[in-house]
C-alpha cells in the first residue's frame, strides 16, 4: 500500500497532487529547487526537500537525485505531474528498479506512445482511425511520391520524436517538398536528437479534441468524454472546455468508444488522453497522439463528471480495481478552464515573472481555482509561466461562460502582467461563443 508519495513537480500541479494525497490519507513529500523554496506546495506538503539549483536540468529533471530522495525519505511512490519527468520512460523504469511505484502507466507504453509514428501504426492496427499518410517513417523524399499520389497535397511532415507541434512543416506543392523535408528532418535532429519524420494529409482548420481515459491494472478502461482544446497559441493551450460545443451525440459516443479501444490496445493502466484532429466539415476524427500523463486541463473533465482524476491515478498505481463502470460516468453541464499565465498578452505573450504584490482570487458558485501562488509570492523566471487555472462550471455552456466572465472580473493580480485580459476578450468573441472556433482562432483574432 502507498503510504507516502514523493511529488516530482512544482507549481499548481504539486498543490493539486498534495490535496488528492491528503484526502486519501497518504503522506506527501515535495522536492523543490532553491528557486521554489517559498512555493505554496512546500508550505502544504507534509515534508519538503531541496534537490538542486534553479535550472530544471539540475533539479526537476535530475532524476537520480529525486529517486535517492525518495529512498532516503521512505516514499513508496512518485507522482511526476506533467512536463519534466512525466513522459520519460527511463524515469519510470528507474523508479521500478528501486521498488518505488511510478504513478503513471507502464514504461513500455510511455516509450511506444512517445514515438509518434509507432503510436500511429499501433493505433491503425487496432482499428483506430488515423490520418491517411505514410503509416510510418519515411527514409527519403523518393518514398513520398507514391503516398502523395494517393493522398494529394497539402501534406504535413511531422517529426516522430516530437509531439505538440514542434518541427512540423506543411507542404502545399511538389516544388516545396524537398526543402521542407530537409528542413523538418534537420529540425527534428536538432530538437529531439532524432531526424525521423513521417507524412500525413494536411487537414485544414481542424479542432483539437481529446478524450480523457482511465485504465486500471486489471484491464478495465473508461472514458470521461472529450475536451475541446482548440484555443491555443503556438501549440500552447490557453483555454479548454468540456464537452466540445461542436461535437454531436453520435460523434461523442464514437470518440469515447474509439478512445477506449485505443487505450485497451496498448494495455493502458493510468489516467491518459487520446488526442484527435476533428474535421468539422466531414465530422470525421483522426487519432493524433496519446499523452501518457495527467494533463494541465484535466479539471474540466473532473468538473463535468465529478471524478477526481488524481485520486484515481494514485489508487490505480496502488493496484486497486476501478470502482466505476462506464455507465456510472454521467456527464453534467459544461466546464471551461482559463490558464492564468504570468505573460503580457499585449506584448507577444512575453513572460512576466516577479512578485505578486496584491491578489484577490474569485470564488462563489461553480468556480474552482487551482493555483500555486499567494500574495507576496515571487514567480521565478526559470520555469513555465502558468500561475493559476480558473475553472468555471455551469449547468449549460451559457452559464459556464457567464460565470467565467464574472470570475475573471473578480480576479485581481497586481505586480505582474497576466492573461486575464486576453481571456475577457475571448469570452466576448462571437466565434468563441458560437463554439465553431478552430485551431487558428488565436492567430486570427489576437495577432
Ligand atoms: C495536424 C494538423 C493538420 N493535419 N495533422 C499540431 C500539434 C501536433 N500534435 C499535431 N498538430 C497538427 N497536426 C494533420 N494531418 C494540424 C495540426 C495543428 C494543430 C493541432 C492541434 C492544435 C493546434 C494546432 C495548430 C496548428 C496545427
Amino acid at each position: 500500500m502507498i503510504s507516502k508519495i514523493l511529488i516530482a513537480n512544482r507549481g499548481e500541479i504539486a498543490v493539486r497532487i498534495i490535496r488528492a494525497a491528503k484526502e486519501l490519507g497518504i503522506e506527501t513529500v515535495l522536492v523543490h529547487s532553491t528557486a521554489d523554496k517559498e512555493s505554496l506546495g512546500v508550505r502544504l506538503a507534509d515534508q519538503s526537500v531541496c534537490i538542486g539549483p534553479p535550472p530544471s536540468t539540475d533539479s526537476y529533471l535530475f532524476y537520480q537525485n529525486i529517486i535517492s530522495a525518495a529512498e532516503g525519505l521512505k516514499a513508496d511512490a512518485i507522482h511526476p505531474g506533467y512536463g519534466f519527468l512525466a513522459e520519460n520512460p527511463l524515469f519510470a523504469e528507474a523508479c521500478r528498479a528501486m521498488k518505488i511505484k511510478f504513478i503513471g502507466p507502464r514504461s513500455m507504453v510511455i516509450r511506444n506512445m512517445g514515438d509518434k509514428a509507432k503510436a500511429k501504426a499501433l493505433m491503425k492496427e487496432s482499428g483506430v482511425p488515423v490520418v491517411p499518410g505514410s503509416d510510418g517513417i519515411i527514409e527519403s523524399i523518393a518514398e513520398t511520391h507514391d503516398i502523395i499520389k494517393k493522398i494529394g497535397f497539402p501534406i504535413i511532415i511531422k517529426p516522430s520524436a516530437g509531439g505538440g507541434g514542434k518541427g512540423m512543416r506543411i507542404v502545399y506543392r511538389q516544388d516545396e517538398l524537398e526543402k521542407a523535408y530537409n528542413f523538418a528532418s534537420n529540425e527534428a535532429q536538432q530538437a529531439f536528437g532524432d531526424s525521423r519524420v513521417y507524412i500525413e494529409k494536411y487537414i485544414g482548420n481542424p479542432k483539437h479534441i481529446e478524450v480523457q481515459i482511465l485504465g486500471d491494472r486489471h484491464g478495465n478502461v473508461v472514458h470521461l468524454f472529450e475536451r475541446d482544446c482548440s484555443i491555443q497559441r503556438r501549440h500552447q493551450k490557453l483555454l479548454e472546455e468540456a464537452p466540445s460545443p461542436t461535437v454531436d451525440k453520435e460523434t461523442r459516443e464514437k470518440m469515447g468508444e474509439i478512445a477506449i479501444r485505443a487505450a485497451k490496445s496498448v494495455g493502458y493502466d493510468s489516467a491518459g488522453t487520446i488526442e484527435f484532429l476533428y474535421d468539422r466539415e466531414t465530422k470525421k476524427f483522426y487519432f493524433m497522439e496519446m499523452n501518457t500523463r495527467i494533463q494541465v486541463e484535466h479539471p474540466v473533465s473532473e468538473e463535468i463528471t465529478g471524478i477526481d482524476l488524481i485520486k484515481y491515478q494514485i489508487r490505480i498505481a496502488n493496484e486497486e480495481e476501478l470502482d466505476i463502470k462506464q455507465e456510472d460516468i454521467i456527464r453534467r453541464g459544461c466546464a471551461i478552464e482559463c490558464r492564468i499565465n504570468a505573460e503580457d498578452p499585449e506584448n507577444n505573450f512575453n513572460p512576466s515573472p516577479g512578485e505578486i504584490t496584491q491578489l484577490i482570487v474569485p470564488g462563489g458558485p461553480g468556480i474552482r481555482v487551482d493555483s500555486g501562488v499567494y500574495p507576496g509570492y515571487k514567480i521565478p523566471p526559470f520555469y513555465d509561466s502558468m500561475a493559476a487555472k480558473l475553472i468555471a462550471w455551469g449547468n449549460n455552456r451559457r452559464e459556464a461562460v457567464e460565470r467565467m466572465k464574472r470570475a475573471l472580473d473578480e480576479f485581481h493580480i497586481e505586480g505582474i502582467k497576466t492573461t486575464i485580459s486576453f481571456h475577457k476578450k475571448v469570452l466576448k468573441n462571437k466565434e468563441f461563443l458560437s463554439g465553431q472556433y478552430t485551431t487558428d482562432f488565436v492567430s486570427k483574432f489576437f495577432n
